[in-house]
Parts: structure tokens; C-alpha cells; sequence
């Protein structure tokens, strides 16, 4: 009994302090999320990892414990000690517990999130939606803002660029094909459009069109963090690596301030 006592206490401890831990970890490193889908993903991954991180630890210190506690020393060979072979009680409670923690996790948050995003993002279109087209060539994200007139969306610096306005539904239509080269789609490859900040990932496949939707919560720009940029996250050739593009999450005035630059670039 005391060594069911002394291992709960431990198992206890070593629990609360992890899962502290990870959560200390987390809010200065892991993550900078500004979106309402990557704030769900968010929401998962800590609902999870609150509940698995015991159980990681219970196994990997039952192991630790019995190896310390129950280790044989000199002598021991003579008078071994009691060994039992099956514990009812022990399993039963294992696998019952198992099965309850797999049917939860698959109710929420897999079932119940998947649910959330499908209503969010295969609703009637939205008039008020920002749809930007996204073309992934070797090696460069172009960004086109059809409703505005914008063919390719760059910095001040000239370089390809994303700037979207905060609280505002964005539709990103994304394809891969080189509109410079205008070769065989079948020469084209497959690139995938990741934006850290924005919880979401999604392969950019030739001759296929895909789509992503994301509402951005908060003004943020690359500048300030290296997660609010789209990357490129399916090896795609020698320039992948750098095959990536700041992005800014501006407020609504800021935007239209951008988009009239934008316009009298293009038309200048
Ligand atoms: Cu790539």
C-alpha cells in the first residue's frame, strides 16, 4: 500500500510540475497564433497534452520505479521475492480508462472541432469575404487581390508580399503553375502554403485549386515576428528554403491606405 502511496504522490508531483512547465514553455516560445483556426488548433493541442502528459509520465516512471525500487541485490538470488503474475484489478482499470480517454479525445476536440471548422469555412460564400489568390511558383508566393485590382501585392522593397486587414474573413484560392514560363502544368511541383501565426497548412497541388480560410484577430507584422510570414513547406527544389513572404496584419483603415498605394503602383 505505502508503495502504491509513495508512487501516486511522485507520479502527482512530476505531472503538476510538466505540465507547468509546458505551459511556461509554450507562452514565451511555442506559440504566436492570430487567428480564429489556429486559436482552435491551439485550444486542442493544450486540451491534449494537459491529459497525456501524465499519462507519459506514468509509464515512463513506473518503469524508473519498479527498475530503482524493485531491483534485486546481493544475495537475493537465494530468497526472491514474491511475484505476481496478473493484476486484475490493474488492468481492468487500465483499459477502461484507456478506451474512456480515446472516446473523449475523439469527441472533443477532434469530432467537435473538425465540425466548428467545416461550419466556418464551407458556409455560403461571404460577400464581404477578401479572396487572394495565391500562386506558388519555383520559388516565389504571389499574391493577387482580384477584388481590388491587385495583380501582385509587394513591399516597399518591391519583394512579393501579403497585407491583410484584421477581422475580416480571408479566402486564399491557391494554385501551383509558373505564370512567367508558361510550360507544361505536368513540369510544375508541389509547394505547400504554411503561415505559422495562422495555425494553417495546405499543399499547393498542380493543376488543382485548394482552399484555405482564415480570420486574422490581431494586427501583427513579420517585422516584429518571424511567425507571421507564409512559407513554403513541401521541399519544392533548391530555393525552398527561402520561398517565403512577410506578411502584416493591419487594421481596416491601414488596409485601404494600402490597397489605394497598391492600385497607383500598379497603374504608375
Ligand atoms: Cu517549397
Amino acid at each position: 500500500m505505502t508503495e502504491i502511496v509513495i508512487f501516486g504522490l511522485v507520479w502527482i508531483a512530476l505531472s503538476l510540475a510538466a505540465d507547468l512547465g509546458l505551459s511556461q514553455i509554450k507562452s514565451h516560445t511555442m506559440y504566436f497564433i492570430i487567428s480564429r483556426q489556429g486559436h482552435l488548433a491551439e485550444d486542442a493541442f493544450n486540451f491534449l497534452a494537459a491529459f497525456l502528459i501524465p499519462v507519459a509520465i506514468f509509464v515512463a516512471l513506473f518503469l524508473v520505479y519498479t527498475l530503482i525500487r524493485f531491483r534485486a541485490s546481493n544475495g537475493d538470488a537465494v530468497r526472491s521475492r514474491q511475484q505476481t503474475v496478473q493484476n486484475k484489478l490493474f488492468v481492468t482499470v487500465w483499459v477502461a480508462l484507456s478506451f474512456a480517454l480515446n472516446i473523449l479525445f475523439w469527441l472533443h476536440p477532434t469530432a467537435a472541432d473538425l465540425e466548428t471548422m467545416f461550419r466556418r469555412d464551407f458556409l455560403a460564400n461571404n460577400r464581404h469575404d477578401l479572396v487572394v489568390d495565391v500562386t506558388a511558383r519555383q520559388w516565389e508566393w504571389i499574391f493577387s487581390l482580384p477584388q481590388y485590382h491587385i495583380t501582385q501585392a509587394v513591399n516597399r522593397q518591391g519583394l512579393d508580399a501579403l497585407t491583410l486587414p484584421v477581422g475580416r474573413r480571408v479566402e486564399f484560392v491557391l494554385r501551383s503553375y509558373d505564370p512567367f514560363h508558361s510550360y507544361d502544368v505536368q513540369a510544375a511541383v508541389i509547394h505547400s502554403f504554411w503561415v505559422p501565426a495562422f495555425g494553417i497548412k495546405e499543399d499547393v497541388v498542380p493543376g488543382e485549386t485548394r482552399y484555405e480560410f482564415v480570420t486574422p484577430t490581431r494586427t501583427a507584422s513579420y517585422a516584429t515576428n518571424p511567425m507571421v510570414r507564409v512559407q513554403c513547406a513541401e521541399v519544392c527544389g533548391p530555393g525552398h528554403a527561402w520561398m517565403e513572404a512577410p506578411l502584416s496584419v493591419v487594421s481596416g483603415p491601414a488596409f485601404d491606405a494600402w490597397v489605394k498605394r497598391e492600385q497607383k503602383r500598379q497603374q504608375g
